[in-house]
């Protein structure tokens, strides 16, 4: 069985030789239109970025090299006495394109645990921090620390050859993903268990089997499995959200990987995108307190109209591209109606009974162009239910998990040598008079 690098050194050169006939070839093919309002508006809808791992279909939603959610659960190898797919084999699906065996997602988790392990000063740098300071900020700082032992920096400064980029960013990628539960761990014990010792990792489990561990949940089988599904499916959602595109595009200056991850990290930490995670809980537990016991359709309902007239968002609703519910959503919610226990929990229900009606609430409201729930509309609720209550605590294990899409990119981004990032501004007195010209 070959290894994942040795994986991607048969499978680069093809893609290589694809994309300089691409180039070659269909250079001035034309995509679409740019029109103002793709440049006042976020760029939403304009076709301009290269990116392989995943499409986000707006009524389909998401799929990884081709594979639904389903798709993937049905054949992505799982964990020892689990279930659900494992986050080192959808690194492996993300990275290659491939279905990873079983034998060769055991051999990567075995490198992830073994690589695992904190330097000891980012250790003292996060037991430094603050424990007010926001769990996303501290998981950021220890990211950007862990560059001091980066390869690619280090090969860079030798003097490597543009053709060496890709493995020194691979070694790289695979130490982040390695390094990011103990990581993500530490924050967690630091900010709200100080007390709590932190495992070893285990050098026979998965990488989020021991995350699970290190956060002091190994002995909950459930919460591990919704972890391992909820790490898998969060983890890359095509190439312009605003997480992945930002350690793209920082990865395309050839800052390290480690680098271009934190800074993806608080793209990640804004409530319109991965902090909505956090907010979804917040305004659901403040509905709770406001309903009472007594949860009707038409309390929620009117909890939903009075959020909306105190013009805030209702979070885990909406999307840039999806036009229709998240299957992301819907694979987190259909681990719930498999388990009862999961099923007759308060805030599962409650959350539940939300998605039941909020959609017709933002239609009638009229402004949001997807009025279905997104992943972040549940992702929190299950983690609540089992005594993850700390709910500032939620995007930081989005941030464990975003990682496998961007370092996905970051690799093949330097394996076919693309170049920096560098899209042209317009003013709007130019924008005004090319539009006076038409
Ligand atoms: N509640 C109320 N209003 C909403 C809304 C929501 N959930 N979603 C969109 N709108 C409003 C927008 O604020 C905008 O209003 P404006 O015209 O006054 O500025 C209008 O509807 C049109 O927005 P739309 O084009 O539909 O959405 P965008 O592409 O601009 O924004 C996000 C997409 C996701 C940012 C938006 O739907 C939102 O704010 N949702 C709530 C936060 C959230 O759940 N974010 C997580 C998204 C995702 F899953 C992730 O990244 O993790």
């Amino acid at each position: 069985t070959k290894t994942l690098k040795e994986t991607l050194q048969d499978i680069i050169p093809a893609k290589q030789e694809q994309l300089k006939r691409l180039k070659a070839e269909h250079g001035q093919t034309v995509v679409g239109d740019v029109k103002v309002e793709n440049i006042v508006g976020g760029m939403r809808g304009l076709k301009a970025m290269l990116w392989d791992a995943s499409v986000l279909d707006p009524d389909e939603g998401i799929r990884f090299h081709g594979l639904t959610i389903p798709d993937c659960q049905a054949s992505l190898p799982s964990a020892p006495g689990g279930k659900e797919m494992t986050a080192e084999s959808m690194l492996w699906l993300l990275l290659t394109g491939q279905v990873p065996s079983e034998a060769q997602t055991r051999v990567l988790s075995r490198e992830l645990a073994e690589k695992g392990d904190l330097p000891p000063f980012v250790r003292k740098l996060i037991d430094s921090l603050p424990k007010s300071l926001h769990p996303m900020t501290q998981l950021g700082i220890g990211v950007a620390a862990l560059n001091h032992d980066s390869a690619f920096q280090a090969a860079y400064e030798k003097g490597m050859k543009k053709t060496e980029y890709w493995t020194h960013a691979l070694d790289d990628c695979i130490d982040l993903v390695a390094k990011l539960p103990a990581i993500a761990a530490r924050i967690y014990r630091n900010v709200y268990h100080p007390n709590n010792q932190l495992p070893a990792i285990n050098k026979d489990l998965d990488l989020v089997g021991n995350y699970s561990a290190m956060l002091g949940y190994g002995g909950n089988h459930n919460l591990t499995e919704y972890l391992r599904l909820y790490i898998a499916i969060h983890g890359d959602h095509e190439g312009g959200n605003a997480s992945a595109h930002t350690a793209h595009l920082v990865g395309s200056t050839l800052s390290d990987p480690y680098i271009s991850y934190a800074a993806a990290l608080y793209a990640l930490a804004g409530p319109l995108h991965g902090l909505a995670n956090q907010e979804v809980l917040r305004w659901q537990l403040a509905m709770q307190k406001e309903i009472g016991d007594n949860v009707t359709y038409d309390k929620i309902r009117e909890y939903i109209w009075k959020t909306l007239k105190s013009g805030q968002v209702i979070p885990g609703y909406g999307h840039g591209v999806l036009r229709n519910p998240d299957p992301r959503f819907m694979a987190l919610q259909q681990f719930c109606d498999a388990q009862p226990e999961l099923n007759s929990s308060p805030i599962i229900q409650m959350v539940k009974k939300t998605s039941e009606v909020a959609p017709d609430v933002l239609k009638e409201h009229g402004k949001t162009k997807n009025p279905y729930p997104n992943v972040d509309a549940t992702s929190g609720c299950v983690l609540y239910h089992y005594g993850l209550t700390e709910f500032k605590y939620y995007t930081v294990i989005f941030g464990v998990s975003r990682a496998l899409g961007c370092v996905t990119q970051l690799v093949w981004a330097r394996a076919l040598g693309l170049p920096l990032e560098r899209p042209k501004s317009y003013s709007i007195d130019a924008l005004q008079k090319l539009a006076k010209k038409d």
